[in-house]
């Protein structure tokens, strides 16, 4: 099959997925049809794009507290790597680890203090919950210095964010 062919293919498939992820939802299945409208959203980012369970080059846990801090918050990465983050929020609030450029973060997380109760759901972040756990798949496809933070508000402006370097080799 050439590329072409195959790249339409994935499309077909992806238009299926959304046209079944519609059905789910409407079913009530609304857990099933989110993991699938992740897979869906793969759209290029400044700080990378969507990864692949199946592509996981290193898996790296962060830990987030009550005192508004994760655990590293120094992270460095290779250009092209594909990292699952595994979340564990240890406080007894919802906190989130949102992924992205540092005006980006700041825009968003001054929007989140004007308007608290703001949903937002994209494959770059993950809402954690007291003693749970969350996960991503995160592909860094383009070097530079980028910024992971919590955005609940109140959080980001307490010092809830961490720092990202992708390195080229
Ligand atoms: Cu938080």
């Amino acid at each position: 099959m050439t590329k072409r062919k195959q790249l339409i293919g994935a499309a077909l498939v992806l238009a299926g997925l959304t046209g079944s992820t519609q059905l789910l939802a409407h079913g009530g299945m609304l857990a099933d049809a989110h993991a699938e409208e992740v897979q869906v959203l793969k759209e290029q980012k400044d700080w990378g794009i969507a990864g692949e369970r199946d592509q996981v080059d290193r898996t790296i846990e962060i830990r987030m507290t009550d005192q508004m801090r994760f655990t590293p918050d120094r992270l460095q990465v290779r250009l092209g790597e594909t990292i699952r983050f595994v979340h564990r929020n240890d406080g007894q609030m919802l906190h989130e680890f949102v992924l992205g450029t540092r005006p980006m973060l700041e825009e968003h997380a001054a929007l989140m203090v004007k308007f608290p109760g703001m949903e937002h759901d994209e494959p770059y972040l993950a809402h954690v919950g007291p003693g749970q756990g969350g996960e991503i798949v995160w592909t860094f496809n383009r070097a530079g210095e980028f910024d992971f933070a919590c955005l609940i508000a109140g959080h980001y402006q307490a010092g809830m964010v961490g720092r990202i370097s992708v390195v080229a080799k």
